[in-house]
């Protein structure tokens, strides 16, 4: 039988503004994602305090984490996927010294997860920045904000070296494409170029937060990471091939820049033909070259490319803009379900890159309700998730080396794109509403056992 390797980490994958709530306690500062009250694609409310948002108490994970750790540990997770509010540590961003309540409070948090035997996993930024990096300075088009990320790194790499043993630098890097304030803190409106010039700076300090952690913690592996945005060409026309080639290479470049250490020919085309002027040092082409040790990435959907502009124009919908795939059944959100398209990934990116693989995000957003016995039967993410870890399983045979697989949302959290908690994703319902209402308690969904003897067989139970 086809087996997962016994070394495979199996667990969960969860973002500080979508769980911890807390957004003004211990000293945190104001972040990106709270001035955004409708998620990653909504309007900025600059003033924050005008409108009610579900991020500000989310799950309430700041005060329950032990509880919550201690159902992660119940399902037998080896390891979990936090990230660390970069607004607790430096709440401005330009500070020099850090908030040692911030600091305090992840202490708590890995000491928490070690108690139980679980792995922490680190993503130095997911989808938020300190809002005032973006006010005062323009957001990471500003050069000097490479610094006042590298010394959060360095900070946060001294602070946890013994507790944290697998970091992220940024979350989806390549999601700044489409959402620009979350991904590189620029307003809407701005000029490609202003993108891709925050992105390079973005890029110089995910290469800085490498090099770093090297020299600060030697025996730990940090990764980048990836939304996985495959696309499939929508006919063998050829010009539909070459548009697919081309989009695929939008997301490709950052995993180029990040494990080959510079960049693509095709990308420099692509300023050129743009009229983008990058600024590129030679010191940046030299720190550009220290590269990550494996690549971690999301999956959630597959779509399709055409050539054909009319095509494209009516066809368009998802949140990347993607030409649906006739072939495929989608969620209630209109993300389109592809088991075999991450199995195709995951060769993609193995043949490519040749480094280790993480699948760090995967999971089913869904409007769950419990039935009138109170039970939560949640048969449809079983099956997306067991489609998709057959299909994990099928890629490491095709010899592909895939580290470890944490599912997004192990307990049901407040929606990215959204900021609904009625897209849920979680093993674990917790009682809250959009309007804000409900207890928070938490409780069990059917597959919350069926996910404890997936890990506890090591993929066995999978049909
Ligand atoms: C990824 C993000 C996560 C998460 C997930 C699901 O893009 O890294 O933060 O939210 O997508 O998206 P959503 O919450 O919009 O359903």
């Amino acid at each position: 039988m086809k087996q997962f390797p016994t070394d495979f980490l199996w667990g969960g994958a969860i973002a500080a503004n979508q769980v911890e709530g807390a957004w003004r306690e211990d000293g945190k500062g104001i972040s990106t994602s709270d001035v955004q009250p409708q998620g990653i694609f909504g309007e900025v409310d600059e003033r924050k305090t005008d409108r009610f948002s579900l991020k500000d108490i989310a799950i309430d994970f700041y005060h329950r984490y032990p509880e919550d750790i201690a159902l992660f540990s119940e399902m037998g997770f080896g390891i979990l996927r936090v990230s660390i509010a970069w607004t607790r540590i430096f709440p401005k961003g330009d500070e020099s010294t850090p908030c040692e309540a911030g600091l305090a409070y992840y202490d708590k948090l890995f000491d928490e997860l070690a108690k139980h035997g679980i792995k922490a996993m680190v993503t130095l930024s997911h989808y938020e920045m300190p809002w005032h990096l973006v006010t005062e300075y323009g957001g990471w088009s500003n050069r000097e904000v490479i610094a006042f990320f590298e010394r959060y790194a360095k900070v946060v790499f001294k602070r946890y070296a013994e507790k944290v043993k697998w970091w992220l630098t940024f979350n989806e890097i390549n999601m700044s494409l489409h959402a620009p304030l979350t991904g590189v803190g620029l307003r809407a409106g701005c000029r490609e170029s202003d993108v891709y010039q925050a992105i390079h700076h973005q890029l110089v300090a995910s290469a800085l937060a490498v090099r770093a952690c090297h020299l600060i913690i030697p025996d730990a592996k940090i990764g980048n990471m990836l939304l996985g945005g495959l696309v499939y060409p929508l006919s063998c026309q050829p010009n539909d091939v070459l548009a697919t080639l081309q989009e695929n290479r939008k997301w490709l470049f950052f995993g180029d820049v990040q494990c080959r250490g510079a960049y693509p020919g095709y990308m420099l085309r692509y300023f050129r033909d743009q009229g983008i002027d990058v600024v590129i040092t030679e010191e940046d082409k030299h720190i550009l070259k220290q590269t990550v040790d494996f690549i971690s990435f999301s999956y959630y959907m597959t779509g399709c490319v055409t050539a054909d502009e009319a095509l494209n124009k009516q066809s368009r919908g998802n949140i990347l803009n993607m030409v649906p795939n006739p072939h495929l059944s989608a969620s209630e959100w209109g993300w389109q379900i592809d088991p075999v398209g991450l199995r195709t990934l995951l060769n993609v990116l193995w043949d490519r890159y040749r480094k280790p693989l993480f699948i760090v995000e995967n999971g089913l957003g869904a409007k769950d309700c419990p039935d009138e016995q109170g039970q939560l039967n949640d048969d449809y993410r079983i099956n997306y998730m067991n489609d998709h870890l057959v299909q994990v399983r099928e890629a490491i045979e095709d010899g592909v080396e895939v580290l470890g697989y944490t599912s997004w949302g192990p307990i049901d959290l407040i929606s990215a794109s959204k900021a609904e908690i009625s897209k849920r994703y979680g093993f674990i319902y917790v009682d809250r509403h959009d309007d804000g209402s409900g207890t928070l308690v938490r409780m069990k969904k059917k597959s919350f056992f069926w996910y404890q003897d997936v890990i506890r067989t090591q993929g066995a139970c999978l049909k």
